[in-house]
């Protein structure tokens, strides 16, 4: 309804302008008559009477013709005339050019200029005409041949468009309020020189109190502080454009834009536990796996890496702990030999953090995490043990069988159940028993 009042008051205007206001002779000549130089033809083809005789009716630049136009008649442009008209039915005005004959027509006898049906001003915003006037018995020119425009007077029937939506943005999360993250855009096809038609304000429909939008740019910022990726990560913010500038009666678009918050370190590993048991045998080649711990970081990526150490003391050095950089579990590796019966337990504490450090977050403590580790060690049934790997012993040829040529020594180092002897050390004789 507003639109249909406002295009009634444009055309009332241009008839107003175009017609009762103008001088008599001038009724055709545009807004912009003045500053055209073809306005001057006419007067200058008349010789020296300048620009006196500017009111001589054969002078314009510029129709207008409302688009969009939907009413029954068709619509009425504007009027040829020609000072030497006498109103006797003695000139014939014809019209070529762009439309002439389809979309505009004139009346031979009156000037009249009519478009025959409505036209978009977003298709073509202008069209460029030649206007004459004969003398109806001998076809000769009475005026010079006049080009003209008949200009397609805007209507507000596009409302603004986000032709590269819907849109992907990304911030980090924690950013202060008033963070950029991105700028939409959108297009009016409307004319941007006249009126309020395309004159577009932004404001945001779903995604407060997390994002604003600038009314006039369409940069969306972070509104609200602290926000946490651990927490919720996207957003799904729904940006209005309207024309009017922003108006009641505005045509209106929108677009999503999903907006993720980066990961930044605000989350120090945390182990799950604060002691750890392993079960170690005492027979574990040093270098070997012998547990696994883990601490788990609640963001990604580099963020989330954990590196390990063994707090020194105690029973710290005899294991060493890496990181598996596949899953940043904690692999206890050993790094000495064990003897259940020399040792039957460790204790040392293990600390994680991370590599990739973000000093706005050290100030609420210490930005990691300590565990106990308490490894038993597990008493092995070890074979007997000879004294050394081989022995050599010399023997006369023809030596007889069953005579002593020497012996080995054997050692079981179990506490306990001794598969040999309860003094836990035997030796064995050897002797030549065939042939
Ligand atoms: C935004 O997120 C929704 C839901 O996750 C998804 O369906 C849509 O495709 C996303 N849009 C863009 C532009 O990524
Ligand atoms: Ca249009
Ligand atoms: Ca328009
Ligand atoms: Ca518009
Ligand atoms: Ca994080």
């Amino acid at each position: 309804f507003l639109m249909h009042q406002n295009s009634l008051l444009l055309l009332f205007w241009f008839i107003i302008n175009e017609g009762f206001l103008s001088p008599v002779h001038l009724p055709l000549q545009g807004r912009l008559g003045k500053e055209g130089p073809r306005g001057l033809v006419g007067p200058i083809k008349n010789g020296g009477a300048g620009f006196q005789r500017v009111k001589r009716g054969w002078v314009w630049n510029q129709f207008f013709v409302l688009e969009e136009y939907m009413g029954s008649d068709p619509q009425y442009v504007g009027k040829l005339h020609t000072d030497l008209d006498k109103g006797d039915s003695g000139v014939k005005y014809t019209l070529s050019g762009e439309g002439a004959g389809t979309i505009f027509t004139i009346d031979q006898t009156t000037g009249d200029i009519h478009a025959l049906r409505s036209l978009d001003r977003e298709e073509k915003a202008y069209y460029t005409l030649r206007a004459q006037a004969v003398d109806i018995e001998t076809g000769r020119p009475l005026e010079p041949e006049s080009e003209f425009v008949i200009k397609v007077q805007d209507i507000n029937d596009n409302e603004p468009k986000f032709l590269e939506g819907p849109y992907t943005g990304s911030v980090p999360e924690m950013s202060p309020v008033g963070t950029y993250v991105m700028q939409v855009t959108a297009t009016d096809a409307d004319d941007p020189t006249y009126g309020n038609s395309a004159r577009v304000v932004y404001s945001i429909l779903h995604g407060q109190p997390y994002f604003s939008v600038d009314p006039k740019t369409g940069v969306i910022r972070t509104a609200l502080p602290n926000m946490d990726r651990e927490v919720k990560e996207l957003y799904h913010v729904l940006i209005q454009a309207k024309d009017m500038g922003g108006q009641l009666g505005g045509l209106a678009g929108t677009t999503t834009v999903n907006i993720t918050l980066s990961d930044v370190n605000d989350n120090p590993p945390r182990f799950s536990k604060s002691i750890f048991h392993l079960r170690v045998p005492e027979s574990s080649p040093v270098g070997s796996a012998v547990g696994r711990i883990k601490a788990h970081d609640l963001d990604i990526g580099k963020n989330a890496e954990v590196e390990y150490n063994i707090v020194p003391g105690d029973g710290g050095t005899t294991f060493d702990i890496a990181t598996n950089v596949h899953n940043q579990e904690g692999i206890i590796v050993l790094k000495k030999p064990l003897d259940y019966e020399t040792k039957k337990a460790y204790t040392f504490k293990v600390e994680a953090s991370n590599p990739h450090l973000d000093p706005r977050f050290h100030n609420a403590g210490p930005f990691k995490d300590t565990a106990t580790v308490k490894v038993n060690v597990l008493d092995v049934d070890e074979p007997p043990v000879f004294s050394k790997p081989s022995y050599t012993m010399d023997v006369y040829e023809d030596t007889p069988v069953g005579i002593i040529i020497g012996a080995v020594t054997a050692q079981d180092l179990d506490v306990g159940s001794s598969a040999l002897h309860t003094s836990g050390k035997t030796s064995c004789y050897c002797c030549i028993s065939g042939n």
